[in-house]
């Protein structure tokens, strides 16, 4: 059974985390002036929620954690599964385009997730399936251009990370 590392990654971190409040604690704090191989950035629990029809858009959530000192900025998304991908941000239950990015304080994270966020995919070049993958890049300032891997979730099914999920490796396999 394949599982794309995101997913992977999310798994490890939520289960050393053990509640989505102690971001901060479980984020290594990089140490000054050294760089020990810590990614800057880490992106977990990402997913794309399957649209759901006629829509020619789906809406893919992410976590994003700034493992470093300084503030960065998620500038822009581009996706393989439309022609558009739009940073949305919610403010006061209002969907804004953030055309300016979203900033991911310094040892903070940003949560894209129902209620507060997500990245719109636009113009789907075609139908999106649970069990397909989509694949995602996100571009920061500071950090760069970074590629992950977003499974489709079917419709009504939980977040990833949205609670207490099993671990797949504990389901009875066929
Ligand atoms: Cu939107």
């Amino acid at each position: 059974m394949r599982i794309p590392w995101p997913a992977v990654l999310g798994g490890t971190l939520v289960a050393a985390v053990g509640a989505v409040g102690l971001i901060r604690g479980a984020v290594p704090v990089a140490t000054a002036g050294s760089n020990l191989g810590s990614p800057p950035i880490v992106v977990t629990n990402a997913y794309v929620r399957e649209p759901a029809p006629p829509t020619d858009a789906a809406a893919a959530y992410f976590t994003v954690y700034n493992t470093t000192a300084q503030d960065d900025t998620l500038r822009s998304v581009t996706s393989g599964a439309g022609a558009t991908s739009v940073l949305h941000t919610i403010v006061d239950g209002t969907m804004t385009a953030a055309a300016s990015g979203a900033v991911i304080p310094a040892h903070g994270s940003l949560v894209l997730s129902t209620g507060k966020g997500h990245v719109m995919i636009e113009q789907l070049f075609g139908k999106l399936l649970p069990g397909q993958s989509v694949n995602l890049e996100l571009v920061f300032v500071q950090a760069g251009p970074i590629d992950i891997t977003a499974p489709v979730i079917a419709l009504g099914a939980p977040a990833p990370g949205s609670s207490s999920t099993a671990s797949p490796s504990t389901g009875a396999t066929k």
